[in-house]
Formats: structure tokens, C-alpha cells, sequence
């Protein structure tokens, strides 16, 4: 079978001329786009989302928005992609059926680590005029305000004009974090340079959101069946996608123009942000952390266990509803749980639960914080942090042992290990640890305590049998 490359997809569009409902082709002049955009992070989630929106203009004719692909540290992506000339093929599954999609957005690549002078030169260079990026809750550090501001500062001595830099990490206040991150590392080596960065270049708040589970060679079977063509970076995705950024760019004509793809441009992104952060990734590395304790290899698998699926819909409605601001929040969750539930996705909860001690926080404790300062019921979250206790054991509840990812790993495995059946120890040790919990809550007696309480309870009976217990317990709370 031939490979994806442009010269393959040539022949492709050749043999269907006509367009075709479930296989979508870029049909505009690949070789006529510029590199508009530099993305930093280049892997599953980018290629599905919103390098999908930059196809979408493209194909409307707007040559501005050709993507340089930056992974930043692993090679295997970017160099996979170089002889397939950026193609690759997604595939669209939800109830409504399977559609497949090639995607012509992504112009060249590279690697941060191993060529950062292109990326400092791509973003120097005049025809860009977005960075984006979705590097990862870890990679906000000195490693990543060095790329960027080499990248300015080069810009800023060729006389151009600023940038739009639009952090799409699953943060709060994303694009607020860049900035502070940006600046105060341009402080350091030039004053004039912050300047400049504060008057030219925005740093919008931004919230996308699409599950886009790493890729299979399933993926890879399927898409040659649907093209006939082989790609060794297909990937599949779900149909929802969403994102809704700040209005403000540098340019501010860029507005018009992503809203004609079916971006949301808001005055104020942290409503959206908020609700999909708790909703959406809160429910997410719960379900994962149990999912994985539990022996249930996917999110789907999660959900459709019917104890689990009544915490997804109970930590939602009962516990971070009430403190978030979205519309519609009750319609926002029914579609959440519909897409968890999306057989088509087999999203691995392994490969959420990764970095956990980095996504906790984000996820959880805002809602957490603000309900024990109100005197409110916190159950399913001092669940869900036992059970997280619980995972650190790297083992299931059938005694199958399992690789933890995570930056702290080696730490927490050992805490977790050395405190083996006793549930308050193990919650003293977790809880000390400032970056995951702060420093609040450690030494808040109702937080101990329920954590405890539910620890326990997972050492006596396992998770789902504590689950189930926490199911009856919430039955007849008031
Ligand atoms: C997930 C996210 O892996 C994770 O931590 O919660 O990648 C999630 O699938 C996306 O944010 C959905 O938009």
C-alpha cells in the first residue's frame, strides 16, 4: 500500500473528484500556504483540534494559517510526519458514525530540543503571526520562556510586528501564565524587550477542548481502509470539539476570522475554562484514577459501570456545579457524560492518570477550597483523593501491578509504600506535599478526616466496594 504523502493525496483527489461525506481532503494549494502559525507541542491534541480549524480556513482560501509543528522534546511525531509531507488522517467517531479527514495544515516540522534555532527563526520570521501552544501542565518552566522570548527578542531586532501567543494548556488563566512566564523572563535579560512584549504581543485566555486519545495502530488499520492510503500518524477523535478564546490579538481582525471556523471569541474565557477544568478533567482523572484500580481499561468501560457513572453525574451536579458560572451547566454535563461514554474513543485511563500530582490541583482543588470555606460537603473529592492515595500502590485491586507516570512518581510510590495499610499515615504524608495540596487543606480537620475516612474504607473493601458505600452514604445525606 502506498504511504500518505502529498503525492499520494495528489492521486487520491485525482481518482475522487467529486467530494465525498466521509473522507474529507484538503483541497486547497498546499503548497501556497504560509507558515502563519508556530505550534509548540506538536502530538494527538493539536493535530485534532486546532490545526483542524486552520485547515478549515485554509480551505476557505485564507493562505495565512500553515502550522511549523514543534515537538518539544520526543522526535518520533515530527520525523514520522516530514516524509508524509504533514499529512495525516483523522478519524471522526461519534453515535452519528465514522467520517475520516485528511488534514493539509501542518506545513514542516521539528523538534525544540533538537533544532530550536528554526523555531526561533519561525517565530522571527514575517509571515507568523500566532504561536500556539499545548506543551502540557509540566513544561510551563525556564525551558519554554528561553524558546519564546530568543524567539522575540530575534522578532523584535527584525523590526516586525508582535505575535498572538495562545497557551491552550488545560490551566487556569493559560494565557495570563504564559505572560507572567514571558516577561519576567525577558526582564531578566532585557527590560526594553519585556516592553516591547507587553505592547505588541497578546496572551489570550484560551479553553479547547476535544478528547483525542493517543493514537493506535488501529487507527492506522482503519484509516488505510477508509483512504487507502498508509499513514503512520493516523489518529481518531470524537466529533465534539470546542474553543473559546480571549478577544485579544494582535491583530484584531484575527477575531472575524477564527469565528468564521467556529471558534467562540469571549470577553471573558474564565467561565468556560472553569467549568471545563472541574467538569470535564476533574471527572476525567477521577474516573481514571478508579478506572485504573478497578481494572477498567478505558473511560467508556468507566462509565458504563453503573456506580461509576453515578459519581460522574454526582461530583458534577453536587459538588462543582454550584460553584461555576457557565451556561447551561445541567446540559453542559449530560453531554460530558454522552461523550465519556463515546465507545468509539477507548480512551486509556492509564494515559490520563499520568501526572496526576500536576492535574489534582488544577482540577480539583479550586471546588474543593471553596466548599469547605462554606461549610459544604466535599464526599466525592475525599474520595477521589483516596482513591488517588490508593493508585500510588501501582497495583489493582487484583493485585496486577501497573507503571505510574508522573514527575513525583518515585516519590509518591515510596510514600505510598511506606505507609502500606495505614490509611491515616498515608493521608499525613500525601497531604504534606505543598505542591499537589497547598498548604491549606493539610491542616484542615473536615479535608483529614474524610480523605481518611474513605482511605480506610478502600483498604477494607477495595474501590468499587467503597464506592458503593459512598453511593449509599450520599443516598441519605441531605
Ligand atoms: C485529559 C485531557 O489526559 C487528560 O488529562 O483530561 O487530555 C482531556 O481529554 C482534554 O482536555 C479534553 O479536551
Amino acid at each position: 500500500m502506498r504511504a500518505l504523502s502529498q503525492a499520494s493525496l495528489d492521486e487520491l483527489k485525482a481518482a475522487t473528484p467529486g467530494k465525498q461525506a466521509s473522507l474529507q481532503l484538503p483541497h486547497y494549494d498546499r503548497q501556497q500556504m504560509a507558515v502563519g502559525v508556530v505550534h509548540l507541542g506538536l502530538g494527538a491534541f493539536h493535530r485534532a483540534h486546532q490545526a483542524l480549524v486552520f485547515d478549515a480556513l485554509l480551505a476557505k482560501g485564507d493562505a495565512r494559517w500553515g502550522v511549523l509543528g514543534v515537538g518539544m522534546h520526543s522526535t518520533a511525531l515530527a520525523d514520522a510526519l516530514a516524509p508524509q509531507d504533514g499529512l495525516y488522517t483523522v478519524q471522526v467517531a461519534s453515535a452519528a458514525g465514522r467520517r475520516w479527514q485528511i488534514a493539509g495544515a501542518v506545513r514542516q516540522t521539528c523538534v525544540a530540543a533538537r533544532e530550536p534555532q528554526q523555531v526561533i527563526a519561525a517565530i522571527a520570521a514575517p509571515s507568523t503571526r500566532w504561536v500556539t501552544l499545548t506543551v502540557t501542565e509540566k513544561a510551563y518552566g525556564p525551558e519554554l520562556a528561553t524558546l519564546l522570548v530568543k524567539g522575540l527578542a530575534a522578532r523584535r531586532a527584525a523590526g516586525l510586528g508582535g505575535l498572538t501567543l495562545a497557551s491552550c494548556d488545560n490551566l487556569t488563566g493559560n494565557g495570563h501564565k504564559l505572560r507572567q512566564l514571558c516577561l519576567a523572563a525577558a526582564q531578566q535579560s532585557d527590560a526594553d524587550l519585556a516592553t516591547w512584549i507587553t505592547a505588541r504581543c497578546t496572551f489570550p485566555n484560551s479553553m479547547v477542548d476535544r478528547i483525542v486519545p493517543a493514537a493506535t495502530l488501529q487507527h492506522r488499520a482503519d484509516a488505510a481502509e477508509a483512504t487507502g492510503l498508509d499513514d503512520a500518524c493516523a489518529l481518531g477523535t470524537e466529533s465534539f470539539w470546542e474553543w473559546v478564546i480571549e478577544r485579544d490579538f494582535a491583530d484584531p481582525l484575527d477575531a472575524g476570522v477564527l469565528a468564521s471556523a467556529g471558534v467562540t471569541v469571549v470577553d471573558e474565557v474564565l467561565p468556560f475554562e472553569q467549568a471545563k477544568l472541574c467538569m470535564l478533567n476533574g471527572s476525567h482523572t477521577a474516573i481514571a484514577l478508579m478506572g485504573a484500580v478497578m481494572s477498567l481499561p478505558t473511560v467508556a468501560d468507566c462509565v458504563a459501570h453503573p456506580d461509576i457513572h453515578w459519581y460522574v453525574h454526582e461530583l458534577m451536579t453536587g459538588v462543582m456545579m454550584p460553584q461555576l458560572r457557565r451556561p447551561d451547566l445541567p446540559a453542559y454535563r449530560d453531554a460530558l457524560l454522552e461523550r465519556f461514554a463515546n465507545p468509539d474513543l477507548r480512551h486509556k485511563v492509564h494515559q490520563i492518570a499520568s501526572d496526576s500530582s500536576l492535574k489534582i490541583p488544577l482540577r480539583w482543588l479550586g471546588t474543593v477550597k471553596a466548599r469547605l470555606a462554606s461549610g459544604q460537603q466535599v464526599e466525592p473529592l475525599a474520595f477521589a483523593s483516596a482513591v488517588w492515595m490508593r493508585y500510588l500502590l501501582a497495583e489493582d485491586d487484583q493485585g496486577r501491578p501497573y507503571a505510574i507516570s508522573d514527575p513525583l512518581g518515585d516519590r509518591l510510590q515510596a510514600l505510598a509504600q511506606q505507609h502500606r495499610g495505614d490509611a491515616a499515615g498515608t493521608v499525613q504524608a500525601m497531604l504534606a506535599l505543598p505542591s499537589v495540596w497547598g498548604n491549606a487543606l493539610p491542616a484542615n480537620p473536615q479535608w483529614t478526616s474524610r480523605v481518611t475516612f474513605w482511605l480506610e474504607r478502600i483498604q477494607a473493601v477495595g474501590v468499587a466496594g467503597a464506592l458503593s458505600q459512598l453511593r449509599a452514604a450520599q443516598a441519605t445525606s441531605p
